[in-house]
């Protein structure tokens, strides 16, 4: 592998600062080590894509990939952390300052971009020829602040000073044409290094620029106002991610965005395909496939039709035939709200040819569905077209050679009630693809320690591109082992507690139970039967001073969308609490409630380590699969959760004992709503009613929004609105009860360290190495080292 030798870091860091090396700032030595480390690899990077767009390949289109920062984990992956520490030591700086000088690439909201990040990780480990195309938002998602405890957003131009780890390929760029508006699609490619290989995939990310600098007709017609506004609405395209993570929203910029990076990267794909294979377009699936992560780029489907008929002459069927063969889209969510309709007047406006084909697609289908024999209701209900809109999840299902859910119950799901009608029809074309996470970012890097002590377990890092092979130490766990674990634990909650104390502002005490939850702030979630839970053990404790409570750390990380009131509320009432928990001199010796603002990639990386529980509690059903979960089960934590998502698979792999699984069943749940009554149980629930009233009574404070008085309607109901819809109230004292044994059995050390061990260990099956080795089989591919 290439080695970068201090001189050239120094050279590089020189040319950035026009200084020493000595006299530049942290900033400018990340900028010069990160350009070394581009330059380590970049032959590599050549040689993989030329071998790569030779033969087949698997193109992953997702509209967000949360990569987080970039040279840490380049350092990791080609095993140069040491000779970058003695490099920047040489001049007088330490590592770890200049790697906190890098900003998050937060090119998504959670957990699906994060997933679409991981999964490039392990096609890079694995020598598996894939790419991955995105758009390269110039605004990651919006940076979080409190403000008196409430959530404000700011905007996050994450690479306005430059940032080395994307190449502008000038050359390659392609045009993107609407109704309206022709602009320059140019290719931003970042290298995907992979642990102990040379090969690198490319993250393509498209950026939005007009087609001249300037449009000088319109200048010289006195046109100037004109002229600049058609610049920014081109630049318009790719400024900003989307800060949804749920509710859909049928926005023009939004479906100007998707169609954008799709025809891009359609364009080139089929364009290197002629470069290889001629311009007889019949074989482009056997060398093309592509994974549509979620329906944000299913206009690739129309859109690969338009270049197949219009650009290359092929007829319907023969182009048909190909899409057919190309494309497998990944569910995300049975959320209803979640699901993608646009109105067919937008595609009308924006793209007339792709509302034609998409036209014609439903009227084939109607077609097909009536020879099959489906009934008119049916073919109705699953047809493209229904009015004026249109549904981007059946067009993908219509269209997929694979449809797949990402956790074994979500997949059931998805075939029973999402998509039964398309599972009725097509029952082969669906299959589950368990998410998984990458051991790289997720324990090698953000655990030096634990890795560490695997290291000497297992006797080589071969653990870091096989983690499978951790379950033969299950057993290994005598007491020096285990002595060793509560080492690295404790060691890394210290180090959290600083972090904590310097970025928060907050003392917390490293010997408490550290219990986490991170995610996107929803109501299926369900932060707030967490919040509910401290606030009621702050009441138990006033009550009976006496009380022994094993000391505890409640940890929160979550960003609300900034449309989302009732999540907004949820974060103010946690942060309410905190204040409240914290402030108190008496409650505060055990208790502590600590929101991590601006929660992120980065921030995950300190949390993780340090973390004794991690809480996934959503309601049975809901949670698609939930990824940090994963994390925090290899980090040695112990999952707090309901059998939903992938918390089912990993009870399955630790067994009862090592976790606390709670609450109602997603095949209890129809059964137990038909008779549930939230203001009983408020009213019957020991202690329920006195801190749900407390919401409103004086005790927490929410600065007259209202906010805490509709959280609590929400739950107790009122006029039409359904109370309660995620079970918070139904599934407390369950609850309660788990959490409230966890804690009493963290006294017992001993035992608690043997069963974060079993969890680490195993981890195996939520890599997201075997998630991608079971998804290349689906795409054709094999590995392809380079030499
Ligand atoms: C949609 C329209 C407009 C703007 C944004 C969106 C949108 C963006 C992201 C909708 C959904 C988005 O992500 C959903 C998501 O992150 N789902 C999560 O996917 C994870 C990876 O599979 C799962 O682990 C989580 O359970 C699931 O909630």
């Amino acid at each position: 592998m290439s080695k970068i030798l201090p001189s050239s870091v120094s050279s590089q860091v020189r040319s950035v600062s026009g200084r020493p090396a000595e006299a530049s700032t942290p900033m400018e030595v990340w900028q010069g080590l990160s350009a070394a480390v581009v330059d380590a690899i970049a032959d590599d990077w050549y040689a993989t894509e030329q071998k790569y767009r030779a033969g087949r390949m698997e193109h992953y289109f997702s509209a967000e990939f949360l990569e987080g920062r970039a040279l840490l984990n380049n350092l990791t992956n080609l095993g140069l952390v040491e000779e970058a520490t003695q490099a920047v030591n040489a001049f007088g700086q330490n590592l770890t300052d200049v790697l906190e000088q890098e900003p998050d690439a937060a090119l998504g909201n959670g957990g699906l971009g994060r997933l679409a990040a991981c999964f490039l990780d392990s096609c890079a480990t694995l020598d598996l020829p894939v790419a991955g195309y995105g758009i390269l938002y110039r605004y990651g998602l919006f940076k979080q602040l409190f403000e008196d405890g409430f959530q404000t957003e700011h905007p996050d131009p994450w690479m306005e000073e430059g940032y080395p780890f994307v190449i502008r390929r000038e050359e390659a760029q392609r045009i993107v044409r609407y109704n309206d508006l022709t602009v320059r699609a140019v290719p931003h490619d970042m290298p995907i290094t992979g642990y102990g290989t040379k090969n690198v995939v490319t993250l393509r990310l498209w950026r939005a620029e007009p087609m001249e600098e300037f449009d000088y007709d319109a200048f010289n017609s006195q046109r100037f106002t004109d002229a600049i506004v058609d610049r920014e609405r081109t630049a318009d395209i790719s400024r900003v991610l989307y800060p949804n993570d749920t509710t859909y929203e049928g926005k023009v910029l939004r479906v100007r965005q998707q169609y954008f990076f799709c025809s891009a990267s359609l364009q080139e794909i089929v364009d290197n395909y002629v470069t290889h294979h001629g311009d007889d377009l019949s074989g482009f699936a056997d060398f093309n496939s592509i994974q549509l992560n979620d329906t944000h780029p299913v206009l690739a489907i129309p859109e690969l039709m338009r270049l197949l008929m219009d650009e290359h002459h092929l007829g319907w069927d023969q182009a048909w035939g190909i899409v057919t063969k190309t494309f497998a889209y990944t569910n995300h969510t049975v959320l209803a709200e979640a699901l993608e309709t646009w109105e067919m007047s937008i595609f009308d406006r924006l793209f007339p040819r792709i509302a034609e084909i998409v036209r014609e697609i439903d009227r084939r289908f109607r077609q097909e569905m009536a020879e099959r024999g489906l009934d008119q209701m049916r073919i109705d209900y699953m047809a493209p077209l229904s009015g004026d809109k249109v549904r981007m999840a059946w067009i993908a299902c219509y269209a997929a050679y694979s449809i797949n859910g990402v956790a074994a119950l979500h997949t059931e799901i998805i075939k029973r009630d999402t998509l039964k009608e398309w599972h009725d029809v097509w029952p082969e074309r669906f299959n589950n693809k368990t998410n998984g996470v990458t051991p790289r970012r997720w324990l090698r890097q953000c655990n030096p320690r634990l890795s560490a002590l695997l290291d000497e377990v297992a006797g080589s890092d071969a653990w870091v591109k096989d983690l499978s092979l951790l379950a033969e130490y299950t057993d290994a766990a005598d007491d020096a082992l285990l002595d060793r674990l509560a080492e690295v634990k404790h060691a890394n909650k210290v180090d959290f507690a600083a972090w904590v104390a310097e970025r928060e502002g907050i003392e917390i005490n490293p010997d408490a139970i550290f219990d986490v939850q991170i995610k996107r702030l929803h109501e299926y979630k369900r932060q707030l039967l967490n919040a509910i839970y401290i606030l009621d053990l702050y009441f138990r404790m006033k009550e009976d001073p006496s009380l022994q409570v094993p000391p505890r750390v409640f940890i929160f990380g979550a960003k609300a969308a900034p449309g989302y009131i009732r999540a907004k509320g949820i974060i103010k009432l946690i942060n309410a609490i905190a204040e409240l928990v914290n402030n108190d001199p008496v409650i505060s010796q055990t208790l502590k409630v600590v929101f991590i603002h601006n929660y992120n990639v980065s921030p995950a990386e300190h949390i993780i380590p340090a973390a004794d529980v991690s809480e996934q509690i959503s309601m049975a059903g809901k949670e698609a699969s939930g990824t940090s979960n994963m994390k925090f089960m290899m980090n040695g934590a112990l999952t707090l959760g309901t059998l939903d998502g992938a918390n089912v698979e990993i009870l399955d792999a630790v067994g009862d004992e090592n976790a606390y699984i709670f609450g109602a069943t997603e095949d209890e749940l129809p059964a137990l709503r038909a008779t549930y009554n939230p203001r009983a149980t408020y009213e019957s629930v020991p202690s329920l009613k006195r801190v749900l009233d407390a919401f409103t009574d004086g005790t927490l404070d929410d600065n007259g929004s209202g906010w805490f008085a509709d959280l609590r309607r929400s739950l107790l109901g009122e006029g039409n609105e359904q109370a309660d819809v995620y079970y918070v109230l139904g599934d407390f004292a369950a609850y309660r009860e788990a959490k409230d044994a966890m804690a009493v059995d963290y006294a017992d050390q001993r035992a608690w360290q043997r069963k974060a061990w079993v969890n680490i260990t195993r981890s195996g099956r939520f890599s997201s190495d075997r998630t991608i080795s079971d998804y290349a089989k689906v795409w054709g591919i094999e590995p392809q080292p380079v030499a």
